[in-house]
C-alpha cells in the first residue's frame, strides 16, 4: 500500500478534527487509533448505557497523550437535534458514520430499529450537515449486504443491489441518500462498500469471532462444543485495521466517490471453522460443532465476493492479511485472552 502523508499537526498545521459515530465498535476503535496516530483531534459519539461499553477504546482514552485529542460526546443516531448540536459545536473536517445496529440476523427481530439507526440515522446526519452548513467530508459505512442475492460475481461498484434483510435494505436507503446529498447539494460524501472484515475486536456474536472464541475455549477445556447455523455461506473476509485505512483514504481523495473494499477471495463458514480447529491442533473438528437452527436466517446471503480494483487504482489501497493469517490472528488473541497456548501446527 502506498503511504499518504498526514497533513496535520506534524507539519505545524491546525489539527484536523474528525467525528466518528460508532467509535465504541470494532471499526470505530481501529479508526480512532489510526486518526490519533495521524495527529487528528478525534470526537466520538457514545451511547449512554447502564453497562460500561467502551472496552475497545479504553486503552486510547486512558492514554495521557490523547487527553486533549480524544473527546467523547453522548448521543444517538436516533436523536436528530443532538447530532445537529454536536456538528455545530465540533465543526469536524471529516465525519465517519459507522454507527449501526450491525447484526444481520438480529435485524430480522428488530427491523424498525435497524432501519431507524442505519437508514434514518444516516439521513439525520446528512441533514445536520446541510442545515448547520459545516464544511466537512462524510464517509458512509455501506455494506456488501446490499448485494444480497447477488446479480453477478464478483460484485463491483456497478453491480445492482438486491438486499435480503432489513439490515441490507436500510443500508441501501442510506447508500442512496448519501449519493443524493452529493449530487443535490455538492457535499463531499463517499460510500465505502465494505465486505466482511474481522479482527480480535469483532463482536462476539458474529460467526468468525464466535468460532475463534469457541475453539480457544474448547482447547482450554472450558467448553465441549460450539453451535453454529449455516456452514455453507461464503464470505469475503478481510482484516479490519486495513479496512479503516481505506475509509480514511476515501476522504483524502480529490473527489468523493463510492468504492468496493474487499479481498477478492471467498471462503465458507465451514472452511473458517476447519482452519481454526486445525491451528488449534484439534482433529475430527466436526465432533466439536453442532448445528442450531436458531442461527439460520429467514433469508440467507449465500455468497459475497468483491472486486476492489477501483480502490486499488484510485486510492492505492490493497489488502495484505490473508484468510489463514486472519484466522490465526483471531485465534491467537482469543487463546491469549483466556490463557491457553496454541500448539505449533505445521502450515498446510
Ligand atoms: P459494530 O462493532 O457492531 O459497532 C457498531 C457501533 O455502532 C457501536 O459503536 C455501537 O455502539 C454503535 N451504535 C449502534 N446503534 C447506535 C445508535 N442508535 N446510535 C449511535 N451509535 C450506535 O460494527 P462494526 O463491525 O464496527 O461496523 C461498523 C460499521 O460498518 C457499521 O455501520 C456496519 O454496519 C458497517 N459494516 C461493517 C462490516 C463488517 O464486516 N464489520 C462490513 C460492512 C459494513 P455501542 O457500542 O453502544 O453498541
Ligand atoms: O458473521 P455474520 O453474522 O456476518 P454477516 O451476516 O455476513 O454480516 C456482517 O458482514 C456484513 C458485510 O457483508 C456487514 F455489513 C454486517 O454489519 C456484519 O458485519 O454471518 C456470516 C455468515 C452468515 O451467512 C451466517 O448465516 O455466517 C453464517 N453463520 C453460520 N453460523 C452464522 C452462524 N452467523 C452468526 N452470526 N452466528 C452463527 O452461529
Amino acid at each position: 500500500m502506498d503511504t499518504i502523508k498526514p497533513t496535520a499537526a506534524s507539519a505545524g498545521a491546525k489539527k484536523k478534527k474528525a467525528f466518528i459515530t460508532g467509535i465504541t465498535g470494532q471499526d470505530g476503535s481501529y479508526l480512532a487509533e489510526l486518526l490519533l496516530d495521524k495527529g487528528y483531534e478525534v470526537h466520538g459519539l457514545v451511547r449512554r448505557s447502564s453497562h460500561f461499553n467502551r472496552e475497545r477504546i479504553e486503552h486510547i482514552y486512558q492514554d495521557a497523550q490523547n487527553t486533549q485529542n480524544l473527546i467523547l460526546h453522548y448521543g444517538d443516531l436516533t436523536d436528530a437535534s443532538n447530532l445537529s448540536r454536536l456538528l455545530e459545536k465540533i465543526a469536524p473536517e471529516e465525519i465517519y458514520n459507522l454507527g449501526a445496529q450491525s447484526h444481520v440476523r438480529i435485524s430480522f427481530d428488530m427491523p424498525e430499529y435497524t432501519a431507524d439507526t442505519i437508514g434514518l440515522g444516516t439521513l439525520r446526519l446528512l441533514e445536520a450537515i446541510r442545515e448547520t452548513r459545516v464544511k466537512t467530508k462524510f464517509y458512509q459505512a455501506s455494506s456488501s449486504e446490499m448485494f444480497g442475492s447477488v446479480r453477478e460475481t464478483p460484485q463491483t461498484e456497478r453491480t445492482p443491489f438486491y438486499p435480503r434483510s432489513p439490515y441490507g435494505s436500510a443500508k441501501v436507503f442510506a447508500f442512496w441518500n448519501t449519493v443524493n446529498y452529493r449530487e443535490a447539494y455538492g457535499i463531499f460524501v463517499s460510500n465505502g462498500i465494505l465486505f466482511n472484515h474481522e479482527s480480535p475486536r469483532r463482536g462476539e456474536n458474529f460467526v468468525t469471532r464466535k468460532i475463534t472464541m469457541g475453539v480457544a475455549e474448547i482447547l482450554a477445556g472450558k467448553r465441549d462444543k460450539i453451535y453454529l447455523g449455516n456452514l455453507d455461506a461464503k464470505r469475503d473476509w478481510g482484516y479490519a485495521p486495513e479496512y479503516v485505512e481505506a475509509m480514511w483514504r476515501m476522504l483524502q481523495h480529490s473527489k468523493p466517490d463510492d468504492y468496493i473494499i474487499a479481498t477478492g477471495e471467498h471462503h465458507s463458514v465451514e472452511e473458517f471453522a476447519e482452519e481454526a480447529f486445525r491451528l488449534a491442533g484439534i482433529k475430527d473438528w466436526k465432533k466439536y460443532v453442532g448445528i442450531d437452527k436458531r442461527y439460520y436466517r429467514p433469508a440467507e446471503v449465500d455468497i459475497l465476493v468483491g472486486n476492489a480494483e477501483k480502490a486499488r487504482k484510485e486510492l492505492g489501497w490493497e489488502p495484505k492479511v490473508t484468510f489463514k493469517e486472519l484466522v490465526r490472528i483471531m485465534l491467537e488473541a482469543d487463546a491469549k485472552r483466556i490463557g491457553v497456548k496454541i500448539p505449533q501446527v505445521k502450515e498446510s
